[in-house]
């Protein structure tokens, strides 16, 4: 057929196999190449039955998502252009049996579900992930999902787009049997037996028995339109998976799937749709770092070490042993390690009470956890992570203590979220294997690691630890050296104006709905107030003889922390939090706190609208990653992005703030950053790039491109 779809034939079976790696998407030939085959084994009388099967390491992983920037850019048919190939897979008259392995997502579970029967390994994956892109199914994955399945399990999988193992699959009626052993050799075999019982092969299409009770459809459907309410909010691609699986219930298949094409439009030519292809792509980027040889031999990491028993400490330690590695979990006294221990085992046991790990995985992980008030072991580390107070002396002090009492190639590595990587170096004599290594609270949870190369960071160490993100189960950006690195010193920013707005007249409550409103997991008042003002408040003291004279600080957070009010922590912070609730309640004395300190300081208070805190909030965060850029401090404004997304909250749907700036133009941006220099001085100052880039008409996304 083509090297990219082969038909061979084993006995009276034809074997249609895929053979696009790494994962086997639909790229232009691909169902080209499945159509031919149909139609040669529609004429080949010697053939029974078919089997279509994936090469390499998984089934179809979707369509090509590469493609999908060409039908928005017109270069391409708007349309995914599957549904008549599928049509014809359907109307073979010979069974044609799917065989899965690995992942059939997206265009790849809808082929499946066009052939006639579907068979899988027991550690296969089926799902409809197209609303993580922002899309929905568009080759009859909303109709003939319910179809199989029933409209409450069609309308969770499209408007959340989960992967479903195989037993469980098999259970809801997506696949027909599990193949223990070899896939290939069991599918034959079924197909045989499908040929050999001379019924017509089972057109999903023609299926009507789970979508015939209406009384359960809409109660299917009124319980997916509540989760998507509570777990999509903005986001339109899991409203209209419901409405097209809706149409499945209503409309006969063909006016279903064109209902599917109407909305799978709609969502593609959205900004949220290519918002969240550029963060699918980006997750990928991120891991590409230039200039580190690809083959660059990495330390192996078998067994770890973390110091610090805290809130940190105690969220890496799980990570570790979520992965399978021993890791030393140490503390400076017996009280402070059981407390640390008591968090850990804490935590683990509210994931088996979720179901989302059972009993024994939980004693398996704590059996990797080994405490400890001693630098006995450190010997057998391959890495150390330090997780204590944000202060230098006494992170020097460990630094030094753990050099002693480590292998000379072990990694040296820093929680720290802001310090410089450099001096904490400096206090061993081996900096090349010092590295920042800094989660994001919880860390057990947050899916990023911002790693800080410090001037003399080894490539194997940088190597290593990005590989090591991926097998903690976490991204890793790679960032430079600086105060607050990458994160944190553009969060700076943005706390500094939300901090200003509320100084001109803003309420607190006002500037967290508008960022809230936008997309943002939480306002940044409320963030500071779960993070812990007294730790951002330690930083500024840590940092304070580096302020310029006369440079405007924000005024009132000191005073809170000053007056005890740490947030969450201590019931209250910029709010107020009744005993066990996270539930933000304004605070009439933080308000008068905020007018009097104000009116001390002779700033004029007035109506600051919404688009002003918007506007001063996000582009403070362009402007100074727009510095960062050019500083060579983040190797590419979508690692500002993924950095955004995964570790503050950032809407993904949004794509990042860089990615938004695009979205609203640079000449706007630049435009009003000018603007606020005018009004607010030195501190809004326009980064170079961002002025270069909007005056030749460019964008973040063509700087990227630069550093392909
Ligand atoms: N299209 C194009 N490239 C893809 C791709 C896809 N669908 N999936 C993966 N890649 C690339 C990826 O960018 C990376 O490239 C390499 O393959 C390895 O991927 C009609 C409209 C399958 C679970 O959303 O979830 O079907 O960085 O690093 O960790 O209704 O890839 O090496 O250059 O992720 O082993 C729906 C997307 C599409 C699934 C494997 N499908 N893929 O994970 O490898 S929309 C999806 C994944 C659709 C239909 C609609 C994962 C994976 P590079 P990887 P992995």
């Amino acid at each position: 057929m083509s090297e990219l779809v082969s038909l061979t034939k084993d006995g009276d079976v034809a074997v249609i196999t895929i053979n696009n790696p790494p994962v086997n998407a639909l790229s232009p030939g691909v169902p080209e190449g499945i159509a031919e085959s149909i139609a040669a084994i529609q004429k080949d009388d010697s053939v029974k039955a078919a089997v279509l099967i994936g090469g390499g390491r998984t089934f179809i992983a979707g369509a090509d998502i590469k493609e999908f920037g060409k039908m928005t850019s017109g270069k391409k048919d708007r349309g995914v252009g599957l549904n008549p190939i599928l049509a014809e897979i359907e109307d073979c008259t010979k069974p044609v049996v799917c065989a899965i392995h690995g992942t059939a997502f997206g265009g790849g579970l809808e082929t499946a579900m066009a052939c006639h029967y579907r068979v899988a390994v027991p550690n296969a994956l089926v799902g409809q992930p197209e609303c993580k892109l922002g899309i929905i199914p568009g080759a009859g994955g909303t109709q003939r999902l319910p179809r199989l399945a029933g409209v409450a399990v069609a309308a969770e999988m499209c408007a959340f787009g989960d992967p479903v193992p195989a037993p469980k699959a098999l259970a809801a009626g997506i696949i027909d049997k599990l193949i223990e052993g070899d896939l290939l050799a069991g599918a034959v075999a079924f197909a045989r037996e499908q040929a050999a019982s001379g019924k017509a092969p089972r057109k999903t299409r023609d299926l009507t028995d789970k979508i015939s009770n209406q009384a359960e459809n809409e109660k299917g459907l009124a319980a997916a339109r509540d989760a998507v309410k509570k777990r999509s909010r903005g986001l339109l691609a899991p409203k209209r998976a419901v409405d097209a699986v809706e149409a499945a219930t209503k409309l006969p298949f063909e006016q279903g799937v064109a209902k599917e094409e109407e909305y799978f439009k709609e969502c593609l030519f959205s900004d949220q749709s290519k918002a969240m292809i550029h963060v699918f792509f980006g997750e990928r980027a991120v891991a590409k770092i230039p200039g580190i040889a690809k083959d660059q031999p990495l330390i192996e990491i078998k067994r770890a070490a973390v110091i610090g028993g805290g809130t940190m400490g105690g969220g890496i330690t799980m990570n570790y042993a979520n992965a399978g590695i021993p890791v030393l979990f140490k503390e400076v006294s017996q009280e402070a390690l059981d407390k640390g221990l008591g968090i850990i085992k804490k935590n683990y046991a509210a994931t088996v009470a979720k179901g989302r790990l059972t009993q024994k995985q939980m004693d398996d992980r704590l059996a990797l956890i080994e405490p400890t008030i001693t630098y006995d072991k450190f010997n057998e580390a391959d890495i150390v992570v330090e997780a204590v107070f944000e202060e230098m002396a006494l992170k020097k002090k460990i630094f030094a203590e753990v050099e002693k009492v480590t292998r000379p190639d072990a990694i040296l590595a820093s929680n720290t979220s802001t310090l410089n990587i450099d001096e904490i170096a400096s206090s061993t004599s081996r900096p090349k294997q010092v590295i920042g290594h800094h989660f994001f609270s919880p860390a057990n949870v947050m899916r990023v690691i911002e790693i800080v190369r410090g001037k003399q960071s080894s490539d194997a160490v940088i190597a290593t630890s990005m590989a090591l993100s991926k097998k903690l189960n976490k991204v890793g950006i790679l960032v430079g050296n600086c105060r607050g690195f990458v994160g944190n010193r553009m969060f700076h920013e943005y706390q500094r104006e939300a901090q200003f707005l509320l100084e001109e007249g803003a309420k607190v409550e006002q500037v967290d709905a508008v960022l809230y409103d936008y997309g943002m997991a939480m306002g940044p008042l409320a963030v500071g107030d779960l993070a812990g003002l007294d730790v951002s408040w330690r930083i500024r003291k840590e940092f304070k003889h580096l302020e310029k004279p006369g440079e405007r600080v924000p005024l009132v957070s000191d005073q809170i922390c000053e007056q005890g009010r740490y947030g969450q922590k201590t019931g209250g912070g910029w709010y107020d939090y009744e005993p066990g609730s996270r539930n933000p309640i304004p605070n009439a004395g933080v308000a008068k706190l905020i007018e009097e300190t104000a009116a001390k300081a002779g700033i004029k208070r007035r109506e600051i609208s919404n688009e002003e805190i918007l506007e001063r909030t996000l582009y403070s965060l362009v402007n100074e990653g727009a510095k960062i850029l050019s500083e060579g401090l983040a190797l590419r404004a979508v690692d500002i992005d993924m950095l955004y997304i995964l570790g503050y909250g950032f809407p993904a749907h949004r794509g990042g703030p860089m990615w938004y700036a695009d979205t609203v133009g640079l000449k706007k941006v630049y435009d009003k950053v000018c603007e606020f220099e005018k009004q607010h001085g030195e501190l809004w100052k326009p980064a170079p790039l961002l002025k270069q880039l909007a005056e030749s008409g460019q964008t973040f996304a063509d700087f990227d491109k630069t550093k392909e």
